[in-house]
């Protein structure tokens, strides 16, 4: 009887923000619709417990995680652990159709992984169909008990999730541009921590918004997440310069900014030191966009409140200073301020001369027949790397390898464009072609082998920014730069010294970008646009990551409870 109490206990205690030691870490996600109301409009929304966002998990480093996913909803689900190396546990990963099949309707998968050698902020959200959208929440890892962060601690730490909203249902919005084949309505507003915000329309609702309260000389970590599905994001706070000092669970070099660029997947642990003797400010997200697409420019707002200023004094709104759409000088400033806090190890990072695998893969838009679709004279834009768009298959990848089940993928994945061509001249030249090919095409990696990735815009349609995420690793990221990769100038200048570490890489506009790691991972491994529309449009590809020698270095088997298709 005893014993049941303070199991328990130690199950709602571990719960909390690790107040105490617990190794396992049990948490009930319900996916249930919930009515929900923003701009001054009351719909359902798909959420999980009720929440928009969705509750934090937290852990600490080397605990071993259990979420109990049970579907109530109408639709397929499944919930990816973004960022969480998975380490042999690829059938916790998420992604429907990649490690699993969808968790259906009245189905019950429990995730269950443990978090190695990783500590800081994380996100998780639905993996199928657009509903990420609302189906997302924090990921905290506090770092192992004992060990402190490599900066001040913090007064309080806060989460800031931000994410957009769409007055109509979001499912609706895709299906319409699939069958028309035209692009997607973009959202009506951006949200920080589920709300607009004080300085948008129907602001009473939710008391006006996310309001952060403050104590006059304190620091203050702020966990920063964005969970749109389209768009990248500024951020800043008024009259607050902000230290960055973590990006994707990783340390960087401390720098200060007063913006803060944010792709959807990545995450960005800032310090604010509140060092006014008192007021309101008024901290921004608003949209980052250097191609001519349309997107969402809507500014979301929040509040930073000191403790004992009326809420009638006035509010700073200095905000407004956030950069224009198209600031492309002030993202690639923040995306070249980011440098590993420490020199990765040589095991870590492969030098030239160890990079066993070495692909050059374009990312970018382009058509498909389709004549059925009305917008487009027969045709539809999809999207592609290397100009394959990725079919999703309609059963699990990794079942399929693990099984060796053939006929679902085949790994000739090429290392490089079919044709070469000049990528980023835009307009493209009209003789080469931009109607894609398709295909479920995984390249395949022996065991610890080291590989180099350089990404290639192209402006097929329209260059554009593409925030990519590899599943089931961190990255380094050793280059980036505009124009075409010069395979023969370009590796001379790889930052091979303090290169960021991490798991979602914005590609600039018209440009490339260049990250190495090392397939010390089995499984399948999805790499993807972490713009929902261009996944949703074909720009995908998978890793298939073999076993090494003996048990440690081989995927697990399946557990029992993993959904079928
Ligand atoms: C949401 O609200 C509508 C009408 O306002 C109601 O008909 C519906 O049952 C509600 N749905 C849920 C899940 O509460
Ligand atoms: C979680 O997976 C591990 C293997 O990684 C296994 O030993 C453990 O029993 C599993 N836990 C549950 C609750 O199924
Ligand atoms: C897209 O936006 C247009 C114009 O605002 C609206 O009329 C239409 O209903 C929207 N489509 C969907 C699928 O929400
Ligand atoms: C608020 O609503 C008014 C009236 O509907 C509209 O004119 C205005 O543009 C809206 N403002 C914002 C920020 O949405
Ligand atoms: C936002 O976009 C709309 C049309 O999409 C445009 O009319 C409006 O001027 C834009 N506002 C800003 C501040 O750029
Ligand atoms: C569709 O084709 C017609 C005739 O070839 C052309 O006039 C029109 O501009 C085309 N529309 C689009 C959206 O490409
Ligand atoms: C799949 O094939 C590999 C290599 O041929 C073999 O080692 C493994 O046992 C096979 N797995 C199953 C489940 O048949
Ligand atoms: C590629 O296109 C760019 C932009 O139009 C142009 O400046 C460059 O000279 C072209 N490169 C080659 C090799 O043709
Ligand atoms: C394509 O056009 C460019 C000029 O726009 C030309 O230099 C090139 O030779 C052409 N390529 C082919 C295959 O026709
Ligand atoms: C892409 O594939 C399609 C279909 O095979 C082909 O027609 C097109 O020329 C290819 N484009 C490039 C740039 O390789
Ligand atoms: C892939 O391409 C083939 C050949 O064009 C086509 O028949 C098939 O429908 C395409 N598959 C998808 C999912 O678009
Ligand atoms: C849900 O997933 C199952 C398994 O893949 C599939 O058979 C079914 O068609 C899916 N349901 C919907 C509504 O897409
Ligand atoms: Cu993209």
């Amino acid at each position: 009887m005893e014993s049941r109490v303070v199991r328990t206990l130690l199950l709602v205690a571990c719960l909390l923000p690790a107040l105490v030691e617990c190794r396992v870490r049990h948490y009930k996600f319900n996916v249930v619709v919930k009515n929900t109301t923003r701009l001054c409009q009351t719909k359902p929304i798909v959420t999980v417990n009720g929440g928009f966002p969705g509750p934090t998990v937290y852990a600490r480093e080397g605990d071993n995680v259990l979420v109990k996913v049970v579907n109530h909803v109408k639709y397929n689900l499944s919930i990816h652990w973004h960022g969480i190396r998975q380490v042999r546990t690829g059938w916790a990963d998420g992604p429907a159709y990649i490690t699993q099949c969808p968790i259906q309707t009245g189905q019950t998968y429990t995730y269950n992984f443990t978090i190695t050698g990783q500590r800081g902020t994380l996100l998780w959200h639905a993996h199928i169909l657009w509903l990420r959208a609302t189906v997302h929440g924090a990921i905290v890892i506090l770092p192992k008990r004992g060990v402190p962060y490599p900066f001040p601690k913090p007064h309080k730490e806060v989460v800031v999730i931000l994410a957009e909203w769409w007055n109509s249902d979001v499912e609706a919005v895709i299906n319409t541009a699939m069958k028309s084949g035209a692009a997607p309505n973009v959202s009506d507003a951006h949200t920080i921590n589920g709300h607009p915000g004080p300085l948008s329309n129907c602001s009473s609702q939710g008391g006006g918004g996310f309001k952060l309260e403050v104590e006059s000389g304190k620091t203050y970590l702020l966990r920063i997440i964005n969970a749109a599905l389209n768009e990248e994001l500024f951020f800043g706070v008024a009259g607050h310069p902000l230290t960055v000092v973590e990006v994707d669970a990783t340390y960087n070099k401390p720098f200060t900014t007063t913006t803060v660029l944010i792709a959807p997947g990545q995450t960005t642990n800032v310090l604010l030191k509140a060092d006014k003797s008192g007021g309101r400010y008024i901290a921004a997200a608003s949209p980052f966009m250097d191609a001519p697409i349309a997107v969402d420019n809507a500014t979301a707002t929040a509040l930073l409140h000191y403790t004992d200023t009326p809420s009638s004094s006035s509010v700073s709104t200095t905000f407004v200073s956030l950069p224009p759409l198209n600031a492309t000088p002030v993202a690639s400033k923040f995306m070249d301020s980011l440098r590993s806090l420490k020199k990765p190890p040589s095991s870590s990072l492969p030098r030239h001369s160890r990079v066993d695998h070495s692909l050059f893969i374009t990312v970018g838009l382009g058509i498909f027949p389709c004549p059925t679709c009305t917008a487009n004279n027969g045709s539809r834009v999809l999207a592609a790397m290397n100009n394959i768009s990725f079919v999703m298959p309609t059963f699990n990848l990794l079942q399929a390898h693990y099984f060796n089940i053939s006929g679902v993928f085949t790994d000739d994945f090429p290392a490089k464009p079919p044709t070469p061509f000049n990528y980023t001249q835009n307009p493209t030249p009209q003789n080469t072609s931009i109607v894609l090919s398709n295909g479920t095409r995984l390249y395949r990696l022996p065991f610890n082998s080291s590989v180099q990735v350089v990404l290639q815009d192209t402006g097929f349609i329209s260059p554009e920014n593409h925030p990519v995420h590899l599943h089931g690793f961190n990255f380094f990221v050793v280059g980036r730069g505009i124009g075409n990769f010069d395979p023969k100038k370009d590796p001379a200048k790889f930052n091979l010294v303090d290169p960021v570490e991490r798991n979602t890489v914005g590609l600039p506009s018209g440009g490339w970008t260049a990250f190495r790691f090392i397939a010390d991972n089995p499984g399948v491994w999805f790499m993807h646009c972490h713009l929902e529309i261009h996944t949703t449009w074909g720009l995908k590809m998978a890793f298939v990551v073999d076993n090494g020698k003996g048990p440690n270095q081989s995927l697990l088997p399946p557990p029992p409870d993993l959904p079928k298709c």
